[in-house]
């Protein structure tokens, strides 16, 4: 039976060192960090992740500036506001929540964002960056999931590890942190062909394919970690992962429940970002 890998309890640890680290540097230098956060549109579920953004926010002693925008808000408006914040010396990092409404082209956003504001670690530069391992920032969700595969003590270095997704914002960079421990990693998407062959030999396992119960319990491998990206809703309004958790913990040595797994971290780790943000604007070095 799988140890459940508690995301609320790591993200609260991070916070903690994010905030103490916060308080001591208002202390020395009056000032604190501040964090932008855009929302375009009613998404329900949008709005949930941007209002616990907010909550940490407060937790950590961070000044936090929402903008709600309505849906039919256009490109042009919102180019402007990514000005706007880009300039205000009060803002440290800038996040455009996603997905923004379809007449607005989302990587005409990233771009405007400045690449020293962006605590998402979406813009090319950012991108780029993390290819070569030179990188100021990490995007936070596959951060946040390096944190919790840390928090169990499993060794990366040498293992097989599989990501089942493709996308910019996870899939992809979450591969490039994998390999940037030394694991071996292979990347699985739609087209991959005997997905489950793959999936089987994998040490460490992160779904990320945004389908509800697409792991089941045959893909993966006795004592695997197993790593659920996913957030999906169901009809009835439960949230749901990409793991079928109920096979999955019959196999796995390590398991992230959703909610309360990859989710928290996320938020956690755009608040490390934030603080970096605020230090390298400041030129704070310690
Ligand atoms: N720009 N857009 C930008 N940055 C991001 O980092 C995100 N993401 C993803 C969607 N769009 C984004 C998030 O913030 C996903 N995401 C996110 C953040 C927090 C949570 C989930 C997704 C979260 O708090 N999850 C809780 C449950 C929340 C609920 O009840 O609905 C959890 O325990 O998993």
């Amino acid at each position: 039976m799988a140890k459940i890998i508690d995301g609320k309890q790591v993200s609260a640890n991070v916070k903690e060192q994010v905030r103490q680290e916060t308080e001591a540097l208002f202390q020395k230098y009056g000032k604190k960090p501040g964090l932008a956060v855009v929302i375009v549109g009613n998404d329900p579920a949008s709005r949930v992740y941007v209002n616990n953004k907010k909550k940490a926010c407060e937790t950590v002693g961070f000044q936090s500036f929402e903008y709600a925008l309505p849906e039919d808000t256009s490109q042009e408006e919102l180019l402007e506001l990514v000005e706007t914040l880009n300039a205000d010396k009060n803002v440290n990092g800038i996040l455009v929540q996603l997905p923004v409404p379809k007449q607005i082209d989302d990587k005409a956003i990233i771009n405007a964002i400045s690449a020293e504001k962006d605590v998402d670690a979406f813009h090319p530069e950012n991108v780029g960056r993390i290819m070569i391992g030179e990188y100021a920032f990490l995007p936070c969700t596959p951060a946040g999931v390096m944190e919790l595969i840390d928090s169990t003590g499993t060794e990366i270095s040498g293992k097989r590890c599989v990501v089942i997704g493709r996308s910019n914002i996870v899939g992809k960079p979450m591969a490039m942190l994998l390999l940037h421990r030394s694991g071996t990693v292979t990347i699985c998407h739609s087209r991959t062909q005997n997905l489950a062959e793959i999936t089987r030999e994998a040490d460490i396992l992160v779904a990320a394919v945004g389908k509800a119960n697409f792991v089941t319990g045959d893909m993966i491998k006795e004592g695997a970690v197993v790593i659920d990206v996913g957030m999906n809703r169901l009809e009835n309004g439960k949230l749901c992962g990409d793991v079928n958790f109920a096979e999955a913990e019959q196999k796995a040595s390590y398991i992230t429940p959703v909610p309360g797994g990859v989710g928290p971290m996320t938020i956690a780790m755009l608040m490390k970002n934030t603080l970096t943000a605020f230090k390298a604007q400041n030129q704070i070095t310690d």
